[in-house]
């Protein structure tokens, strides 16, 4: 009666844990968050994410995993909305994640950032630039890319410097990064440029020709977009044909073939800042190579999920531990050799040595035309 009872209740129990989409072995594996924009508009950010931290994992489970363990990747999906954001956080905080590769956007990676903080998760993005990410004073966060205030300030520089624009006009996408770097750019363009517009779209439209238009009646010789690439390319396409001709220039936004793909030949010539091309870091090339094999062409943001990824896992084996402020602490006070070459953190969690340089669209293709 007894061994019938253990064993009804033993089938229960398994009949649940299924039911309920347990397949976790917790204590056998380690379990870190990708968090990006995985579907929609967006999508090539997130999707170029979780090629970065799957080949990063791959190539820690290879040599025996971390701390004896297998790693194992939960892909959530923010569809770059803050409140998915937040609903994705609590789950992988729920998970049980070490720690999260991620969000994508600002107006995502802020909210969320609370979330983990508040359930001892450490976050590493790979991409958010806003400068409010890092000035909250929290323990758990941290970027290996730049920051706006720097890119902005960049774009400025060479807005008035190589371009010698006089006149510029200003779009943002009323986003948390968008508007953000729009008002870095423009507080950085000094006194001898004429701002002769400063306006906004709305991030999901696609037919910006009115505002282009008004744009045009006093034409800029530099239209700056704070904003993402779905939108960039439609803008300078629908820029070319409302006769408005002046040139564009934006941030790391939109530097992803996507742009070229939406703008077509109207995009060719136009100014964006980013970091400078792995492709000319000689500590890149393994990653380049073996990404190339796997998954073809890398993304802006690929390295940067990379990098990321092995952050994380490199603190937790040298911590020996799982406890977020104890791989945090330690991510905030290591050097890490990456293929991007040496990352450290200052004591907000932003990368010491974030440069920016300018790349153009020539030929189809983003080429970096300055160094540093
Ligand atoms: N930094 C590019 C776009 C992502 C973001 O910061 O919102």
């Amino acid at each position: 009666m007894f061994r019938n009872l253990l064993i009804v209740s033993l089938m229960a129990v398994m009949v649940i844990a299924a039911a309920s989409g347990c397949s976790r072995k917790p204590g056998d594996e380690i379990l870190i968050g990708i968090a990006g924009p995985m579907t929609g508009d967006q999508s090539k950010m997130g999707i170029d994410f979780k090629n970065g931290v799957q080949l990063a994992v791959d190539e820690w489970n290879a040599k025996g995993g971390v701390l004896g363990k297998k790693v194992v990747v939960s892909v959530e999906d923010d569809q770059h909305d803050p409140k998915q954001a937040v609903a994705i956080a609590n789950k992988l905080v729920n998970d049980g994640v070490a720690g999260v590769v991620g969000h994508f956007n600002s107006s995502c990676s802020i909210p969320a950032s609370n979330i983990y903080m508040d359930g001892g998760v450490p976050m590493i993005t790979p991409a958010t630039t806003n400068p409010e990410f890092t000035e909250r004073g929290m323990w758990n966060v941290f970027r290996v890319c730049g920051r706006d205030d720097q890119q902005g300030k960049a774009a400025a520089d060479f807005v008035t410097g190589t371009l010698g624009a006089k006149k510029v006009a200003v779009l943002h996408d009323k986003t948390t990064y968008g508007q953000g770097l729009a008002g870095q750019f423009k507080a950085n363009l000094g006194p001898a440029v004429e701002v002769v517009y400063y306006g906004s779209i709305i991030q999901g439209d696609k037919d910006f020709k009115s505002v282009l238009t008004s744009i045009k009646s006093n034409p800029p010789d530099v239209l700056y977009f704070g904003g993402i690439y779905p939108e960039g390319g439609l803008l300078v396409k629908q820029a070319r044909e409302v006769g408005l001709n002046s040139v564009l220039v934006g941030g790391d936004g939109i530097i992803d073939q996507k742009f070229i793909e939406i703008g077509g030949e109207s995009a060719e010539g136009s100014y964006i800042t980013f970091s400078p091309d792995p492709e000319n870091i000689p500590t890149a090339k393994a990653f380049l190579d073996e990404y190339h094999k796997r998954y073809g062409q890398h993304g802006p943001y690929s390295v940067y999920a990379y990098d990321a990824a092995n952050i994380l896992l490199k603190a937790i084996d040298e911590t020996g531990s799982t406890d977020g402020k104890a791989v945090a602490g330690h991510i905030r006070d290591g050097s890490f050799v990456g293929a991007l070459g040496t990352v450290s953190f200052d004591s907000k969690g932003d990368n010491k040595v974030a440069n920016y340089v300018i790349w153009q669209v020539k030929g189809g293709r983003f080429v970096q035309v300055t160094t540093l």
